[in-house]
């Protein structure tokens, strides 16, 4: 009682209340008495940001100042962070402190939670794995930044109308974000249009120079990215474009009010939306200057600190490890060399060294239709200095290039900055490779097949630049915080290090084999269910039997992940039981989750087919509620967390060689799932790690998949061959599923039947088989829980940690700086 109370840094539950108290006062200008729930949540998120930057800025302060230390600068159009209150409660380890405070303070700690509106700042695997690698570099310690676009509005919130997808502009900020803190003075300019010039400085020494047609502002938000118990806090630099000016003065001053206010509105612009396309390149002019406005902004920024140092431009590479989250930052190579030619003087050869020396490039993508290229008018109009510059890193590297190959032509081409047929285009990955000292891809198959097929040419010309760091996800997040039930009896049995030693894990195995353990698995997993089902119930309507199997594939809606050959098994059982309505079904709960890009024509029409599905099944009589299909709408990180842990089955059955990794399936198998997939991404690393008799494998492997193409693929000799399947693709345009319209799902059966890209027919016999042995393997639930626990406690390699290190020791080469704190 008589403890002196931080107010600003307690972290007891009477500091907790006092500084609840007291931001409900001065920050909302409330009682507790009057608070609504959202001033609750925005008092209870400011008090623990209070604690937050206490770490934060000890851990700058600490860094900046050290010149043996080597920060990471992790550059990402998209971080889909997720919510942060609960996170943040998990990381500096006071949860049920402050939810008893919460409590006793008269308010429900469940609707504070809920309450937070989620940064939806990513469209969905590559936004979240940097998040996961942010949580990952603050819990080993490893400072850090990472920088990206604050977007006022992120990907758009889903609605399902008469089956159809409806996007709903995301207002994310519209309550106030409690978490970021605006650092104006902090601003830099960035340059657009215009032309280049020669000039003599004050020695006559010749340089050139761009003189811009507009100038963009870029003002960075900070939020803090804690690591879990430990001192250090990194954070996550967000930019806002605004105008430089409020007004144009001199338009203004013309009585070009119009004009004026026009291009204020063109500068804020550039940070207004996240592009919802992922895996698909479109060309558009706005998301060229989204990714020159952020590189440039972060650049200006790592430089600035640098120099404020006292180190030497030519040291940047010293200070700073720059990773390249795919090709969206990859401009910075340009912008790099712009900055230590135009603004430090120095000279192309050093300029060279010290950008090859900063940046690595990760690669997220096997499909061709996936690379960005920028058509070079466009990019010539857009940034005309940084073309200068590409078009002479251009030039000396194929003449080193000619060096190497003399003889061909053909790799010159091929290696290219330009692509030059018909049209002229920049080539994004092209521009990464050439000035990046390591290129990875993100599981072991992806970068084999990279180094096989896309990037092969710069295998030959770089050998020694290639690595392979398998994806990782946060256990933090998507299992102590999503799934408390399993984290409780985890630490009830093994301790409670596992979360920042997730190998650890494997001390669970030999409790695979003890019936007691095993029946409280059981309940945690069944509890979950339970969760999920009153909350399908609330959203959707459906009512689910939550000891039925939960069959789950939530991800992007895509051609590649194939959820229409799940759809095709779903109506395949529905057959079955039509044609004889009292055979054996397991009792199973299809769900659906994940948004189609909006100008994603055959990706909607799935979510129709979906919808449609399931309005048919969970109707019929003669189905009596064995099987039930739900499509569950807007798929986010807070819908995620529900999820994981209530699911049985993994659905991963992607067109083997076309997911890179994945992180999904990940989630799913910490959390005590089983997987059915292909041989594609990190499903084969799982499944090496989890044991085989623990992973129901199906489907051709990548090498089959190009040799049945090559050989004259026909899906129509499979359709008539395989009578389930005939009768399924006759049924779905039979016009039962669409009120009689026998044209609707053409496009998608048409597409299966001539051509059939991603070899669905081909698969199907396998996957309807494998399915078949999944629904055996069902009945034996003792055998089924077995093989879950096996799962889980074999799972410690895909924590982010892991991935991180790799990172850490292959590539950025720095090392954790333990940072002390009373
Ligand atoms: C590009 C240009 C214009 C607008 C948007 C984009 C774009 C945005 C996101 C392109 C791709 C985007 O994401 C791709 C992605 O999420 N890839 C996934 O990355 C995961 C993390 O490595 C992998 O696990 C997945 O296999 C891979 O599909």
């Amino acid at each position: 009682k008589m403890k002196m109370c931080n107010i600003r840094t307690g972290l007891d539950k009477a500091c907790l209340k006092e500084a609840i108290i007291d931001h409900l006062f001065y920050k909302q200008g409330c009682e507790p008495e009057g608070a609504s729930i959202n001033d609750v949540y925005l008092a209870v998120s400011y008090a623990l940001r209070d604690r937050l930057l206490h770490h934060g800025l000890k851990t700058f302060d600490a860094v900046l100042e050290d010149e043996d230390i080597r920060l990471v600068s992790y550059l990402s159009a998209e971080f889909l962070m997720g919510p942060q209150l609960g996170a943040n409660l998990i990381d500096l380890n006071i949860f049920d402190e402050m939810r008893q405070a919460v409590t006793e303070l008269g308010f429900d700690f469940k609707l504070v939670l809920e309450q937070e509106e989620e940064p939806g700042l990513g469209n969905g695997g590559l936004g979240r794995l940097a998040s996961c690698y942010m949580d990952s570099l603050a819990s080993l310690e490893i400072p850090a930044i990472g920088y990206g676009i604050r977007y006022e509005f992120g990907i758009f919130d889903q609605e399902i109308k008469d089956g159809w997808q409806v996007e709903i502009t995301d207002k994310w900020l519209r309550y106030g974000n409690p978490w970021e803190i605006a650092r104006p003075e902090s601003s830099v300019n960035v340059y657009f249009g215009g032309y280049t010039e020669q000039y003599s400085n004050e020695i006559g020494k010749v340089l050139r120079r761009w003189v811009p047609s507009y100038v963009v502002k870029g003002i960075p938000y900070d939020t803090s990215e804690m690591g879990y118990k430990v001192a250090s806090c990194n954070f996550l630099r967000l930019w806002k474009s605004e105008a430089i000016e409020s007004f144009d003065f001199s338009s203004f001053n013309h009585g070009d009010y119009y004009k004026a206010v026009m291009d204020k509105i063109e500068s804020e612009n550039i940070s207004k939306i996240l592009y919802p396309n992922d895996e698909l390149y479109v060309g558009k002019q706005l998301r060229l200057k989204q990714q020159y406005f952020f590189s440039s902004c972060s650049l200006q920024d790592m430089m600035r600190m640098h120099l404020e140092n006292q180190g030497k431009p030519q040291d940047f590479h010293k200070k700073w490890a720059i990773q390249l989250n795919d090709t969206h930052p990859a401009i910075s190579v340009a912008e790099l060399m712009r900055i230590l030619l135009d603004e430090c003087k120095l000279d192309w050869k050093t300029a060279w060294e010290t950008t090859q020396q900063t940046f690595s490039y990760t690669n997220h993508t096997l499909l061709p239709e996936a690379l960005e290229k920028w058509p070079l008018d466009l990019f010539k109009a857009l940034l005309p200095r940084l073309l200068e510059i590409i078009y002479e890193i251009n030039y000396r590297f194929l003449e080193e290039v000619k060096r190497r190959f003399p003889e061909d032509n053909n790799i010159l081409s091929r290696l290219s900055l330009i692509e030059e047929t018909g049209s002229s285009y920049v080539r994004m990955a092209n521009l990464a490779c050439v000035g990046s000292y390591a290129i990875n891809g993100v599981a072991s198959l992806h970068t084999e097949l990279l180094k096989k097929n896309i990037l092969n040419d710069w295998v030959s010309m770089y050998p020694d630049k290639f690595y392979n760091i398998t994806n990782g996800i946060t256990p933090r997040r998507f299992v102590v915080l999503s799934n408390p039930g399993l984290s409780k009896l985890i630490t009830k049995n093994i301790g409670d290090t596992w979360p920042q030693y997730l190998n650890e894990l494997k001390k669970l195995e030999p409790f695979a084999y003890d019936a007691n353990f095993k029946e409280q698995f059981r309940q945690v997993k069944i509890e979950n269910k339970r969760i999920l089902s009153s909350v399908i119930k609330d959203r959707i309507g459906i009512v689910v039997n939550p000891s039925s199997m939960f069959d789950v594939q939530v991800k992007r809606i895509h051609e590649y992940k194939r959820q229409h050959l799940n759809v095709l098994h779903i109506l395949t059982l529905y057959l079955r039981i039509k044609s004889n309505p009292d055979i054996e079904i397991q009792p199973r709960t299809f769900i659906f989750w994940g948004k189609a890009a909006p100008g994603y024509f055959m990706a909607k029409l799935l979510i129709k087919l979906i919808n449609s599905v399931g309005n048919l099944v969970n109707n019929d009589f003669d189905v009596r509620d064995r099987i039930k299909v739900v499509f569950f709408p807007d798929f986010n990180v807070k819908n995620a967390q529900l999820i994981y842990p209530a699911a049985d089955l993994s659905e991963q059955i992607s067109t083997s060689g076309k997911e890179a990794s994945g992180t999904g399936n990940m989630k799913f198998a910490l959390n005590g799932a089983l997987t059915i997939g292909t041989l594609d991404g990190a499903n084969i690393e799982i499944r090496e790690e989890v044991g085989y008799e623990n992973f129901f494998l199906f489907g051709l492997t990548a090498s089959q998949v190009i040799e049945v193409k090559q050989n004259n693929y026909d899906p129509r000799f499979i359709y008539e061959n395989n009578m389930e399947l005939n009768a399924v693709i006759k049924f779905i345009n039979s016009g039962i599923l669409s009120n009689g319209d026998r044209n609707l799902f053409k496009p998608i059966t048409d597409n299966l039947l001539y051509g059939d890209p991603y070899l669905l027919l081909a698969d199907y016999p396998l996957y309807i088989s494998c399915q078949d042995i999944v629904a055996e393997t069902w009945k034996d639930k003792d055998k089924w829980n077995t093989m879950a626990v096996l799962n889980v406690a074999r799972m410690g390699k895909f924590s982010s940690d892991r991935s991180i290190n790799d990172y850490c020791e292959n590539i950025w080469k720095v090392k954790p700086f333990k940072l002390k704190i009373e």
